[in-house]
């Protein structure tokens, strides 16, 4: 995925206009969006195809797709059907559930990311001790997109190091959750950033400073 600045909004607001309001003011410095849950609860899938047309952004759809193979491939269908261009699934719940997912992009001919490792605290619990053989699994499989996370770069590297410098990796925890943009981006391709963008009082010269 070609993504302007190497910066992607996280847009977890509450509702339409306020996503429009956001677009609006960073749309010169960038031009692939997040959206998960939040949003997507909020005003329904319409809002990747509103927003698409409105800005021209490629839209990355956050649902951390984690259920069986038979139910992955609905919520991947229903995804891309509303205009995605890619859609991020869990790891954790093994190669047969992400098969899935990727049989659905492959077939839209659109992007699919594997989350391996979490940015959060808790993530260390469960996820971590798996994280590694996820990004295997991952490389096995042909997966060429991941998510690790900015809040812990020797974790980053560990995945890069095993997902290898073809990967394409976009790494969330930058700003709010402790990350630091610059030293994310000489491991990652890609930083997700939400609140610091969308709750600043200039979201603007809040993507312009992450840009520097
Ligand atoms: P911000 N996100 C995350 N950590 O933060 N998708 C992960 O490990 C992960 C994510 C998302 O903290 C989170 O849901 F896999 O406000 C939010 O949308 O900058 C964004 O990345 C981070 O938002």
């Amino acid at each position: 995925m070609n993504i302007k600045n190497n910066l992607i909004l996280a847009l977890d607001v509450g509702s339409e206009s306020e996503a429009i309001d956001i677009c609006e003011k960073v749309k010169e410095s960038i031009d692939t969006i997040k959206i998960g849950y939040p949003l997507a609860l909020a005003e329904g899938l319409e809002i990747i195809k509103k927003l698409k047309d409105k800005f021209g952004f490629k839209v990355i759809c956050d649902f951390k797709v984690a259920d069986i193979d038979a139910t992955n491939e609905k919520i991947c269908e229903e995804t891309f059907k509303a205009g995605a261009d890619a859609i991020i699934c869990h790891g954790f719940v093994g190669p047969d559930s992400v098969q899935a997912c990727l049989d659905v992009a492959n077939k839209y001919e659109k992007e699919l990311f594997l989350l391996t490792e979490m940015s959060h605290p808790g993530a260390k619990k469960f996820l971590q001790p798996a994280a590694d053989e996820i990004a295997k699994m991952g490389i096995k499989m042909g997966i060429t997109n991941y998510v690790a996370p900015a809040t812990r770069l020797d974790r980053l590297q560990d995945i890069r190091n095993i997902v290898g410098e073809d990967a394409y990796i976009i790494s969330p925890g930058v700003g709010k959750q402790g990350g630091d943009g610059k030293k994310t981006l000489e491991i990652s391709n890609a930083i997700i950033v939400g609140r610091s963008i969308y709750e600043a009082e200039n979201p603007k010269e809040a993507c312009e400073n992450l840009l520097k």
